[in-house]
C-alpha cells in the first residue's frame, strides 16, 4: 500500500489542487474559426440550394441493402473490449499528462512556448523549478491512478492496457477483411465524400438525416466516422505512442520528425485522444437519439428488434468497465508493487526482444541543441558534495569498485586524459518533456574495460551525492550489457562547458536508449554487482523502488 505520510501526501495530495486549462488564443480562434465556417457553409447552402435530398438507402452502399450486414460476434466482443481499454488508456494518459501538464511542438520544451497548459502556473524565472515541481494534481476520477506525480503506476495501466487495445484491433481488422464487413465502414468510392457532407448539412442545421437502420447500413458521415474510429484514430495513437520512445526515437531520429518532432508528436497523441473521445460524445448520442433499444440490441445482442435485453445487457457492460476503473484505482493504491510487477512480466521480455535491440544513433547538430534544458531531482544537499563543488571538484574522486578485478579511484582529470568523446543528443524524460544538449565525457565501455567487471558482475549501479524524492541516497543501475551501448557516457561536460552543477556536476551517466531518471547525476561512486536486487528495495533503482518505475524503460 502506498504509505500516506507526510512526504507522499506532500507529492501526491498538495495543497494546490487547482485544475486549469489554458489554450494558446491564437489555436483556440483558429479551431473556432474553423468549425464556424463549417457550420456557416452549411447555413448558407440551405438558404441558397435548400437541404441536400438523402435518399433511404444509404448512398454510401453501391449495392444497397445487399452488401453485408448485422453484428456478428467478434463485431461486438470487440466493440466491447475496445471500449474496456481505451477508457483505461485515456483515464491512464491523463495521469501522465499531469506530470508534465504543458504541450509544445518543439523538442525542447522551451517555458511558455506551450500551446496547452493544463496547469494554472506559468515557469517562474526567478527561482529554480524543477519538472517534478509542475507536476499536477487530477481527480482519481478523471485519472488512473490519480492525484500527483503517480506516473509510474499510470504508465504501468497505459502499457498493460495498449497490449489488449493492440490485440483487439488486430483481431478486429484481420475478421473485417477476412469477412465481407469491411464493406460496411471502408469507404470505396469518392461521392461518399459528397454524402458525408450532405449529412453534415442537416446535423449542422439542426436536423436529423433519414436515418438509415445501421443493421443495414450506415449513413455517409457514419460510415467515415467509423472508418476513422478504425483506421485513423487507432493507427495515429500506436504511431505517435511509439515515437516517443526513447530507443526507437534515438536509434531512428526521423521517425519523430515524421510528426514534426518528438513534442509535436506527444502533442498529436493528446490530439487524437480528444478527437476519439469527441466521436464517442456524438457517436453515443446519436445511439441515444436514433432509437435507442434497437440500437443497442445491433452491437450487443447481434438482434435487429425493440427487446429491453440490449439495453440492460449494454449497462451491464458499462458497469464492468466502470468497475475496471475501481478495481484499477484500488490496485493503484493498496497494491502498486503488483502492478509495477505485472507490467515488468509482460515488457520485460517484449523490449528485450524489440526495443531494446536498438543501439542510439543520434546525430543532432549545434543547432539543434535546446535554448532551455527542463532541470530535475533535488541538488545535493551533503557537506562532502558542497567543499567538493567549491573548488570545482578538484577533490573529487570517482570510486569504481565491486565485482571488479580493477577497482578504480578516478579524478576529473584522470577521466580527461583517458580520452572523451561529445554526442548532441535528446533526453526524454519519464513525464513527457524532452531537449537536446551536447554531452562530453569518457564512453563507459572505456570505463568498464579498465575497471574489468568479474564474469559474475552483470549490474552497474550509480549512485548518487543527491537525495531521492522520498529521502535516500539515489541510485539507479544499468546491465553491463546495456550500459556499453554506443552514446553511453560517463558526461563531465554539457554543451562544451563543465557539468553545471543543476545539472549532475561532477558526474552524471547518460544512457541514450533510456529515459531520464535511469541517467544519475552527481555521481559518487559506481559499483558492479551481481544483481539489482541486492541493492535497495530490489527493483533496480530509488525511482524504480518509491515510485514503481519500469526497470527497463525503453519507451
Ligand atoms: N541524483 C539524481 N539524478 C537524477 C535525478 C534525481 O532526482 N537525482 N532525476 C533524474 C531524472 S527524472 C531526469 S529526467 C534527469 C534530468 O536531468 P536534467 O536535470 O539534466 O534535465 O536526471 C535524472 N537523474
Ligand atoms: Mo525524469
Amino acid at each position: 500500500m502506498v504509505e500516506f505520510d507526510e512526504a507522499h501526501r506532500a507529492v501526491h495530495y498538495p495543497p494546490d489542487r487547482r485544475f486549469r486549462v489554458w489554450i494558446r488564443p491564437s489555436i483556440l480562434a483558429g479551431v473556432a474559426i474553423a468549425i464556424a465556417a463549417l457550420v456557416a457553409a452549411a447555413w448558407i447552402e440551405v438558404a441558397v440550394a435548400g437541404m441536400p435530398l438523402i435518399p433511404g438507402v444509404p448512398q454510401a452502399y453501391p449495392s444497397g441493402f445487399a452488401a453485408p450486414h448485422g453484428f456478428p460476434v467478434w463485431v461486438r466482443y470487440c466493440h466491447f473490449f475496445n471500449f474496456l481499454f481505451v477508457a483505461l488508456l485515456v483515464r491512464s494518459g491523463l495521469s501522465i499528462l499531469m506530470d508534465h501538464p504543458r504541450l509544445y511542438f518543439n523538442d525542447g520544451c522551451t517555458p511558455n512556448s506551450e500551446w496547452l497548459r493544463v496547469t494554472p502556473l506559468k515557469v517562474p524565472s526567478d527561482r529554480l523549478w524543477t519538472a517534478k515541481d509542475d507536476a499536477r494534481y487530477i481527480s482519481p476520477l478523471a485519472g488512473t491512478p490519480g492525484y500527483r506525480h503517480t506516473i509510474g503506476i499510470a504508465r504501468a495501466w497505459h502499457f498493460i492496457n495498449v497490449h489488449g487495445f493492440i490485440l483487439t484491433g488486430v483481431i478486429f481488422i484481420a475478421m473485417l477483411f477476412s469477412t465481407e464487413q469491411w464493406r460496411r465502414i471502408v469507404p470505396t468510392s469518392p461521392t461518399v465524400l459528397l454524402q458525408a457532407w450532405n449529412t453534415f448539412v442537416h446535423y449542422a442545421t439542426f436536423h436529423l438525416p433519414p436515418e438509415p437502420n445501421g443493421f443495414y447500413g450506415y449513413n455517409a458521415l457514419q460510415q467515415l466516422a467509423y472508418f476513422s474510429a478504425v483506421f485513423v484514430f487507432g493507427p495515429v495513437a500506436i504511431a505517435t505512442g511509439i515515437s516517443m520512445s526513447p530507443a526507437v526515437v534515438n536509434r531512428f531520429p526521423w521517425y519523430a520528425r515524421i510528426f514534426g518532432g518528438r513534442q509535436a508528436a506527444r502533442s498529436i497523441h493528446f490530439l487524437n485522444m480528444l478527437g476519439f473521445v469527441s466521436f464517442l460524445v456524438v457517436h453515443v448520442t446519436l445511439v441515444v437519439m436514433t432509437g435507442f433499444a434497437r440500437n443497442m440490441n445491433h452491437i450487443v445482442m447481434g438482434t435487429d428488434d425493440l427487446r429491453p435485453a440490449g439495453i440492460f445487457w449494454g449497462a451491464l457492460g458499462i458497469a464492468v468497465v466502470i468497475l475496471s476503473w475501481v478495481l484499477a484505482h484500488y490496485l493503484s493504491w493498496y497494491h502498486p508493487r503488483k502492478v509495477q510487477l505485472a507490467l515488468k512480466s509482460v515488457t520485460y521480455p517484449m523490449q528485450r526482444l524489440t526495443l531494446n535491440r536498438l543501439m542510439p544513433r543520434q546525430k543532432y547538430s549545434e543547432k539543434d541543441v535546446s535554448a532551455y534544458f527542463w532541470p530535475n531531482g533535488k541538488m545535493p544537499v551533503r557537506d562532502d558534495w558542497k567543499r567538493l563543488a567549491e573548488n570545482g571538484f578538484h577533490d573529487f574522486r570517482l570510486k569504481v569498485g565491486g565485482l571488479v578485478d580493477n577497482p578504480l579511484e578516478l579524478s576529473l582529470a584522470d577521466l580527461e586524459r583517458i580520452g572523451e568523446v561529445e554526442h548532441i543528443t535528446m533526453h526524454h524524460c519519464i513525464q513527457g518533456w524532452s531537449g537536446i544538449a551536447k554531452w562530453g565525457g569518457i564512453p563507459m565501455k572505456t570505463l568498464i574495460d579498465m575497471a574489468r567487471p568479474k564474469p559474475e558482475a552483470k549490474v552497474v549501479a550509480f549512485v548518487s551525492f543527491g537525495e531521492a524524492l522520498y529521502g535516500g541516497d539515489y541510485y539507479d543501475t544499468q546491465s553491463l550489457e546495456n550500459v556499453q551501448k554506443p552514446q553511453s557516457l560517463l558526461a563531465s561536460k554539457m554543451n562544451g562547458e563543465p557539468l553545471p552543477p543543476l545539472y549532475g556536476a561532477p558526474l552524471r551517466l547518460r544512457v541514450e536508449n533510456q529515459l531520464g531518471y535511469k541517467m544519475v547525476k552527481w555521481i559518487e561512486r559506481i559499483e558492479f554487482v551481481a544483481s539489482e536486487k541486492s541493492l535497495g528495495k530490489g527493483e533496480g533503482g530509488k525511482n524504480e523502488d518509491d515510485e514503481y518505475f519500469d526497470l527497463l524503460p525503453n519507451i
